[in-house]
C-alpha cells in the first residue's frame, strides 16, 4: 500500500533508464562511453574530452565519510500504527488513533566496525527508527541494548576512541577484544553494566528480526494539558529474541559477511515483514525519586518487574529501499528530533546526542540541507525562513526570508492556539553551575549484578566464555587484572571463573550488591511464540534418498512458514530412491551450517545415505549439533548422525517411531515423514537452540 513517504519517494526516482539514451549530467545524448577522445588513434586524451572529465571526476567523488560510529548498517521502510490512543499520556498526533498508520524508516547497525565489516561481530546493535509523522518527523535512535557505556556524553569521543580500532595499527576491525577497550573499561566501572551485555548473547543477534530495540534514556510524554510523564521505549520482536552463539557468529562471518543484512532483505522481498511492538514503562513525575537509581542515568534499566511494559502500537517493516546510497546510508538520525507530545529529560548522554547528531550530518553529508534528501524529508509540510547553503535544492520564491515581515505578509505565521506547536515543558530548573557527576550516579555494580544474576545457567556460561575470549586477546597484564578485580566487585564467581581462564590471579571478595533479578532480562523469557517462521532449514540430500521422506518433511515446515532447502553436493538435480530426479537448490560447497537454523537427514531405503560419506556433510551436521540447531533424521539418515558419536544421545531404533532428545528428532521406519515426527521436529526448531546437549566424542 503506497503511503505518503512512498508518494513523495516516487516524485525523487531518477529517470527511467531505458526511456532513451545515455546521457551526460547536462542532459547531453551520448553514443560512445567506451573510448576517451584522442589526438590520433594511438594519440594523448584531450583536455576537451567533456565527458571522459566528468565521467571520471564523477566517480572520484562517489564516496562521503562513513559515520564515526554506526558506519555499517541496513535499512528497510514500514509503518507504525499505535492499538489504541496515548493521549492521556502524549499529545503526539501519531500516537493517537489505531486506524493511522505513520511511515517509518529504521536503520539497523553495529557500531564498531567499518563500513565493510561483517554482520556477525559482538558489539551492540543500533536499532533506528524515523517515523514521519503528520507533525514533522520524529526520530527514536536506540540500541538493542537498553542501557549504555557511559553516562555523560563529554565521555563519549574517550569510550568510542576506546573501542574502536586502535590509531597505529587500525586493528581490530568489528571487534571489542583489544587492550584499549578493556583499558577504558577497567577505568570507567560506569560502563560495567553495558558491558555484561555486550558479553551477553545479546551481543550476536541472530537476525535484525529478531531482536529488541530500547530508547535507552528516560525520555518525557507530554499530554494536551501540559502535564509530563516519564518513559522507556521497548521494541519487542514478534519472531522472540534470538542469537547465535559465539564460535557460529565467527565462522558467519567469513561464510557470509552479510548475514544480517542478507536475512532482513530477503525477508522483506519475500513477503515475510518483521514485525515489533512498541512498548512502554511510564511513570508519574511525582514517582522520579522512588527508585534506588536515577531514572536520568542512561546505565540503568527499569526493571519490567517493576514498571511493566505496556504494549501500545505495532511496527512492521516492508519495503527494501530502492538504492542503498541515496537511503540507508544518507539517512541522518537525531535524537533531538521530536515532536509534539514527546520531550526531553535531563539525562546528560541525552543531552549531548542532542549536539551531536546535528553536527555530525552537517559533516557527513555536506552542508545543511540534508533534510531535503528525500529519505529524511519529512511529510509534514516545511515552511520556514532557511535559505542557501550546500545543495540547496529548493527554489524558494518571494522576498522575505525574515520574521517578522510585512512585505511577505508576515508569512510564515506562527502555528496558532489550535495547531500542534512544539512546546518545551515547562519546568524549573535551579541549581549553580558544575562539573561534577551526581552522587545518584554512583552505583555501577548493583545493575550489573543483577543482569549476571537474572541469567540462566547456559547464559551465565556464554558471559565468561565471552569475558575469557575478549581478555584473552588483551595483551596487557594489568588491564586483565584490573578489568577481573573490578567483575569481583559485580560477583566473585563470575570473577574466578573469568580470572581461571585468563591466567589472573582470582581477585579478592568485595562485598558484592545484594540485588533481586529481573527474570525480564533472560532470552529464557523472551522465546517468542516458538514460530518457526522464516527460520532456514537444510536438507541434506544425495542421489538414492528417500525423496518421499524431502517432500513431506519440506511441506510440513513450509506449512508453518519455515524457508526450506535442499542442500546436495552439487547443483542441478538429485536422483531419489524412486529413480525420478528432483531439483537442488544450493550445492553445499556454497554454504554451510552457520547459515541455517536446523538441519534435516533423510534416509535412503537401501543402505546408508551417500551423504554420510561427505566430509562437508559430517561437518555441516557436527557444526548444527555443536551449535545446538534442531536436527531431524529420519530411517537410515540416523546413520549418518550416529557417525558424529554423541555421548549418551538417544536416538529411535526399529522398533520406534518418533524419538526427541535435546533437539535431536529422529525416525525409524522407512517411508514418509509422520505427522508426529513432523510436529516434534517443528517444536525443536521453535525452541531454536538446544543448549544442553552431551557432548561429541570426536
Ligand atoms: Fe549515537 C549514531 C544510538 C549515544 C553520537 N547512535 C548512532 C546510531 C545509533 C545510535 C543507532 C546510528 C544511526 C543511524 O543508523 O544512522 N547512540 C545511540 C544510543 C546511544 C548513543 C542508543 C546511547 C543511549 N551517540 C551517543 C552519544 C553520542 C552519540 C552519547 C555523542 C555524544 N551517534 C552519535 C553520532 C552518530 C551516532 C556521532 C554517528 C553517525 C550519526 O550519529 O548519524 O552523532
Amino acid at each position: 500500500m503506497a503511503d505518503k513517504k512512498q508518494e513523495q519517494r516516487e516524485r525523487y526516482y531518477a529517470h527511467d533508464l531505458s526511456d532513451g539514451p545515455l546521457t551526460t549530467d547536462q542532459g547531453v545524448p551520448v553514443d560512445h562511453t567506451d573510448d576517451s577522445l584522442q589526438a590520433g588513434e594511438r594519440g594523448p586524451t584531450l583536455m576537451e574530452d567533456f565527458h571522459f572529465r566528468e565521467k571520471l571526476t564523477r566517480f572520484d567523488h562517489e564516496r562521503i565519510p562513513e559515520r564515526v560510529v554506526h558506519a555499517r548498517g541496513s535499512g528497510a521502510y514500514g509503518y507504525f500504527q499505535p492499538y489504541r490512543s496515548c493521549a492521556e499520556f502524549t499529545s503526539a498526533a501519531f500516537l493517537q488513533d489505531p486506524s493511522v498508520r505513520t511511515p517509518v524508516f529504521v536503520r539497523f547497525s553495529t557500531v564498531q566496525g567499518p563500513r565493510g565489516s561483517a554482520d556477525t561481530v559482538r558489539d551492540v546493535r543500533g536499532f533506528a527508527t524515523k517515523f514521519y509523522t503528520s507533525e514533522g518527523n520524529y526520530d527514536l535512535v536506540g540500541n538493542n541494548f537498553p542501557v549504555f557505556f557511559i553516562q555523560d556524553g563529554i565521555k563519549f569521543p574517550d569510550f568510542v576512541h576506546a573501542v574502536k580500532m586502535e590509531p597505529d595499527n587500525e586493528m581490530p576491525t568489528g571487534a571489542s577484544a583489544h587492550d584499549t577497550l578493556w583499558d577504558f573499561v577497567s577505568l570507567q566501572p560506569e560502563t560495567l553494566h553495558t558491558i555484561m551485555w555486550l558479553m551477553s548473547d545479546r551481543a550476536i543477534p541472530r537476525s535484525y528480526r529478531m531482536m529488541q530495540g530500547f530508547g535507552v534514556h528516560t525520555f518525557r510524554f507530554v499530554n494536551a494539558q501540559g502535564r509530563g510523564t516519564f518513559v522507556k521505549f521497548h521494541w519487542k520482536p514478534k519472531l522472540g529474541v534470538h542469537s547465535l552463539v559465539w564460535d557460529e557468529a565467527q565462522e558467519t562471518m567469513g561464510r557470509d559477511p552479510d548475514f544480517n543484512r542478507r536475512d532482513l532483505w530477503d525477508c522483506i522481498e519475500a513477503g515475510d515483514y518483521p514485525e515489533w511492538e512498541l512498548g512502554v514503562q511510564l511513570v508519574p513525575e511525582e514517582d522520579e525519586h522512588n527508585f534506588d537509581f536515577d531514572l536520568l542515568d542512561a546505565t540503568k534499566i527499569i526493571p519490567e518487574e517493576q514498571v511493566p511494559v505496556q504494549p501500545i502500537g505495532r511496527m512492521v517493516l516492508d519495503r527494501n529501499p530502492d538504492n542503498f546510497f541515496a537511503e540507508t546510508e544518507q539517512v541522518a538520525f537525531h535524537t533531538a528530533n521530536v515532536v509534539p507530545g514527546i520531550d526531553f529529560t535531563n539525562d546528560p548522554l541525552l543531552q549531548a546526542r542532542n549536539f551531536s547528531y546535528l553536527d555530525t550530518q552537517l559533516i557527513r553529508l555536506g552542508g545543511p540541507n540534508f533534510a531535503q534528501i528525500p529519505v529524511n524529508r519529512p511529510v509534514a509540510p516545511v515552511r520556514n525562513n532557511q535559505r542557501d547553503g550546500y545543495h540547496q535544492g529548493e527554489i524558494h520564491r518571494g522576498k522575505t526570508s525574515y520574521t517578522k515581515n510585512s512585505l511577505g505578509g508576515g508569512c510564515p505565521a506562527m502555528a496558532g492556539a489550535d495547531e500542534s506547536a512544539f512546546r518545551h515543558l515547562t519546568e524549573r530548573v535551579d541549581g549553580h553551575k558544575i562539573r561534577r557527576r551526581s552522587d545518584s550516579f554512583q552505583n555501577h555494580y548493583s545493575q550489573a549484578a543483577m543482569f549476571w544474576r537474572s541469567m540462566a545457567e547456559w547464559e551465565q556460561q556464554h558471559i565468561i566464555e565471552a569475558f575469557r575470549f575478549e581478555l584473552g586477546k588483551v595483551q596487557s597484564k594489568d588491564v586483565r587484572a584490573r578489568t577481573v578485580d573490578q567483575l569481583s566487585r559485580v560477583d566473585h564467581t563470575l570473577a574466578v571463573a573469568v580470572a581461571e581462564g585468563i591466567g589472573v590471579t582470582p581477585p579478592e571478595r568485595y562485598d558484592t550488591p545484594d540485588v533481586t533479578p529481573s527474570p525480564a532480562l533472560s532470552f529464557e523469557n523472551n522465546r517468542g511464540d516458538g514460530s518457526i517462521a522464516t527460520r532456514q532449514i537444510a536438507v541434506l540430500v544425495s542421489d538414492g534418498v528417500d525423496a518421499d521422506q524431502v517432500d513431506t518433511i519440506r511441506s510440513a515446515l513450509t506449512a508453518q512458514g519455515a524457508n526450506v532447502e535442499v542442500l546436495a553436493p552439487h547443483d542441478g538435480e538429485f536422483t531419489g530412491s524412486d529413480g525420478v530426479t528432483h531439483p537442488v537448490d544450493r550445492a553445499l560447497p556454497t554454504v554451510a551450517s552457520v547459515l541455517y537454523d536446523a538441519v534435516v537427514l533423510p534416509g535412503d531405503p537401501a543402505s546408508v545415505p551417500r551423504t554420510a560419506q561427505d566430509p562437508a556433510v559430517l561437518k555441516f551436521v557436527r557444526d548444527a549439533y555443536r551449535h545446538g540447531k534442531a536436527i531431524a533424521a529420519l530411517g537410515t539418515g540416523i546413520d549418518v548422525l550416529k557417525l558424529l558419536e554423541p555421548a549418551r544421545l538417544r536416538t529411535a531404533d526399529e522398533h520406534e517411531h518418533t524419538v526427541s532428545d535435546e533437539g535431536v528428532v529422529t525416525h525409524h521406519p522407512i517411508g514418509p515423514a509422520s505427522e508426529q515426527f513432523a510436529q516434534a521436529f517443528i517444536d525443536a526448531v521453535g525452541a531454536h537452540r538446544h543448549r544442553n546437549r552431551p557432548p561429541l566424542r570426536r
